[in-house]
């Protein structure tokens, strides 16, 4: 676990066939997150298999994903090699219903993704749906092409799912976690198989949370849901920068950088990751307002990193006003909102503080610390505290 606490940001990018009608079916907006247009329509497995032969992303470029990754400040990068609707965005030897086969563009972008990660030192992670499976006639929850009660699902876990799980452990070097979802009918064995599968094949890969029954090595926080307080365990939250995770034309609900920003630092000061997802259009691309977003968040972690990246969770919890973070013997506080009246108040013995933008040091009487009239960064200032021994 030491690198993904380490990590604390990562890149979660939701890519598919579901990026081609983009939240559109016949004519109509289908309401709802974009890769679950398959079971919001209701659109038959033979209709939307035929969404195969138009995928070619032409300007699908995994250098410039995993640099604008890097650029973010994010640590890992957790991408679907199967989503709920089966297709599978991997060269699979189980199926035809992949990438490589299925497909005009005929080729397995997850091995240039995981030379990109190697070259930029990304961790390359797989997101893997291991109960839904609206293609498979005995994966979960597809009911307008089958019948639930006649479904086979341990011939599903046991025949397939395990031999894709052995199939994206194999065939792309070290990988950091397998993120599976949605467990719903898994049975402890199940899970608990699946968890020794990965570790038999690469003993350092993580599992997340929602492979199921309280299995995992770390708890996976409701979708977009950021826990009101810090936790006794290791967490992360998935979270979108828009409203929907697969590509939606028109989801233009783009989050402020400010709040992106302060979501982190509160996942931090939580002691969580910030899972937080780009979902690429059709043709590859990364949607610009999010690019630009990331390339933001990048920046103020330059400057300010150092208060995010390998901390735990600071002794100044519960206040609207900041947040904090630990390293060592240094709290890192972090004001979300400054004071008009020229002091800071912290319930802590400092001993020292400092602006850690640009290491200006901040007068300190009895614990309050004296602050410029305007805050130095609007969004969040960080300074440096030393207590009192
Ligand atoms: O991969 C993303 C989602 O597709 C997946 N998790 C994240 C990371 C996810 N699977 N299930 N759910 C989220 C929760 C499903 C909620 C639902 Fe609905 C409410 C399904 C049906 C009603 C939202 C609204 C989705 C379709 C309509």
């Amino acid at each position: 676990m030491t690198w993904w606490r380490a990590a604390r940001f990562g890149m979660f990018i939701h890519w598919g066939l579901y990026a081609i009608p983009a939240g559109q079916w016949r004519g109509q907006s289908i309401p709802g997150i974009g890769e679950w247009i398959m079971l919001r329509a209701r659109i038959p497995v033979r209709e939307y298999e035929q969404l195969a032969k138009q995928f070619n992303p032409t300007r699908f470029d995994a250098d410039a994903w995993a640099r604008l990754a890097k650029q973010a400040g994010q640590k890992y990068l957790t991408i679907t090699s199967k989503h709920h609707d089966g297709f599978c965005m991997f060269d699979s030897k189980v199926t035809d219903y992949d990438i490589v086969d299925a497909t005009p563009f005929a080729r397995d972008p997850m091995k240039d993704l995981a030379a990109a990660c190697q070259r930029h030192g990304i961790r390359l992670c797989f997101y893997y749906s291991q109960t839904q499976d609206w293609h498979h006639p005995n994966g979960d929850g597809n009911d307008w092409d089958y019948d639930e009660t006649r479904k086979d699902f341990d011939c599903y876990v046991d025949e397939y799912v395990k031999a894709q799980v052995r199939e994206i452990l194999s065939s792309y070097g070290p990988i950091g976690m397998i993120w599976f979802d949605t467990p719903k009918r898994m049975t402890l064995q199940q899970s608990r198989s699946l968890v020794d599968l990965v570790h038999d094949i690469q003993p350092d890969c993580l599992v997340n949370g929602r492979i199921g029954n309280g299995l995992g090595d770390y708890a996976e926080s409701r979708d977009n849901a950021i826990p009101g307080e810090r936790l006794g365990e290791d967490w992360e939250v998935p979270a979108t920068i828009n409203d929907t995770w697969g590509f939606k034309t028109d989801d233009h609900n783009w989050k402020p950088v400010d709040e992106l920003i302060r979501k982190l630092v509160d996942c931090a000061s939580k002691g969580g990751n910030y899972l937080l997802n780009v979902g690429p259009t059709a043709d590859g691309v990364i949607p610009e307002p999010s690019a630009e977003r990331l390339r933001a968040m990048g920046k103020w972690l330059e400057r300010n990193g150092e208060s995010i990246y390998g901390t735990h969770a600071g002794p100044v919890q519960g206040l609207d006003w900041c947040r904090s973070t630990a390293r060592g013997g240094t709290i890192y506080l972090h004001v979300f909102d400054w004071p008009s009246w020229g002091s800071l108040e912290v319930p802590l013995a400092v001993a020292k503080a400092r602006l850690l933008a640009d290491g200006s040091e901040l007068r300190v009487t009895d614990s309050a610390i004296s602050a410029p009239a305007s805050a130095p960064d609007p969004i969040d200032t960080v300074i440096a505290l030393d207590l009192r021994v």
